[in-house]
């Protein structure tokens, strides 16, 4: 009797366990201890009001290169190479994107993401949920896809002072700033619902570029929110820092949530002399910045070798040349 006393209570255990984990998915998570951010001014601050520039690197897409977001790798980034931020690209429609593919690949993208904020909180990394929009060029085409997400991104981790949402990638194909800001408005609007304080950064036209056309319309009635300045220190110098600068000068907030120096397609010769100036720039107006990708794929833009195979406790050596100026 006692025996399957013991047996009962070991499978009540199991299914109580097994139902809690089913309903976790649409609740709420534990709080980090990572101090939460907001916005003053054009400046990202802490509660006391201290600015904080954040600094660290982005995910390949996250259904390529999906064996970069575990734990190991990400306390190498924040303790090697000395990061405070993690992006996670979910790609919307190239390769297996969120909108493109089916069900069980957003739920496997989905848990990816979940998995990604779990490590980074245990890390001690902030991290970006990043809505990657690129072939999709306008961010209105997956709009009802983006706020349903959204929603569901904001109720799960409302409590999670770690987590950023970054609503639009890089807008392109002539996308305007008034139709960002239509679909910005609805964004936003769906991750307040759920999220009152947790920072979102919005993309700008022209792939992140003309904040210009943000600064002379930003959005109204919300507080901590950002705009988004990407730049490819190969393709792009002094007249984007210009246009930044004058962003800022109207109050506009800035985010760099994307870069790297080489061209703007990602490869070709890497342009560290234009990119120390950028990196100059950034530590002048503590603007935070994200570079671009944690992958050994055979491109100028990823951090690590094409030979390494290691995805997480790397060494020097396994570093690309752009990963090797970015960590120093
Ligand atoms: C590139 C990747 C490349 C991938 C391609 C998909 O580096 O491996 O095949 O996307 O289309 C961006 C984008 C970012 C690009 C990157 C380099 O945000 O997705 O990644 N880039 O082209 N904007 C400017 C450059």
């Amino acid at each position: 009797m006692r025996k399957y006393c013991g047996k009962y209570l070991y499978l009540s255990c199991l299914l109580f366990l097994t139902a809690g984990a089913l309903f976790w998915g649409s609740t709420p998570v534990h709080a980090a201890k990572i101090p939460a951010l907001k916005v003053k001014g054009t400046q990202l601050v802490n509660g006391k009001g201290t600015k904080v520039q954040l600094k660290g690197v982005s995910t390949h897409g996250l259904s390529w290169f999906p064996e970069y977001v575990n734990q190991k790798a990400f306390h190498s980034i924040k303790k090697d190479w000395n990061a405070n931020v993690v992006r996670l690209a979910l790609y919307t429609s190239e390769y297996n994107g969120y909108c493109t593919g089916d069900a069980k690949n957003r739920k496997v993208l989905e848990r990816r993401i979940d998995q990604g904020v779990q490590y980074a909180k245990k890390a001690g990394l902030y991290v970006i949920i990043d809505w990657h929009i690129l072939s999709d060029g306008n961010p209105r085409t997956y709009e009802k896809q983006a706020v349903r997400f959204f929603k569901k991104m904001a109720s799960r981790y409302q409590n999670h002072t770690n987590v950023i949402y970054e609503i639009c990638n890089e807008p392109n194909g002539g996308t305007s700033w008034s139709i960002i800001k239509t679909y910005a408005k609805k964004v936003v609007k769906a991750i307040r619902s759920r999220d009152k304080n947790g920072v979102i950064l919005i993309g700008t036209p022209n792939w992140s570029q003309d904040v210009d056309a943000a600064a002379a319309s930003p959005l109204k009635g919300y507080k901590n929110v950002m705009y988004t300045l990407h730049f490819y220190a190969g393709t792009h110098g002094a007249d984007l820092r210009k246009k930044a600068e004058s962003a800022l000068a109207q109050g506009l907030p800035l985010f760099v949530s994307e870069f790297g120096i080489s061209d703007a397609s990602g490869n070709g010769a890497l342009n560290k002399k234009e990119g120390n100036q950028w990196l100059k720039f950034l530590k002048r107006h503590k603007i935070s910045y994200v570079g671009w990708n944690l992958s050994n794929k055979n491109e100028s833009s990823a951090l690590l070798k094409p030979s390494c195979k290691r995805t997480g406790g790397w060494k020097r050596s396994d570093l690309s040349p752009w990963g090797k100026w970015l960590v120093k």
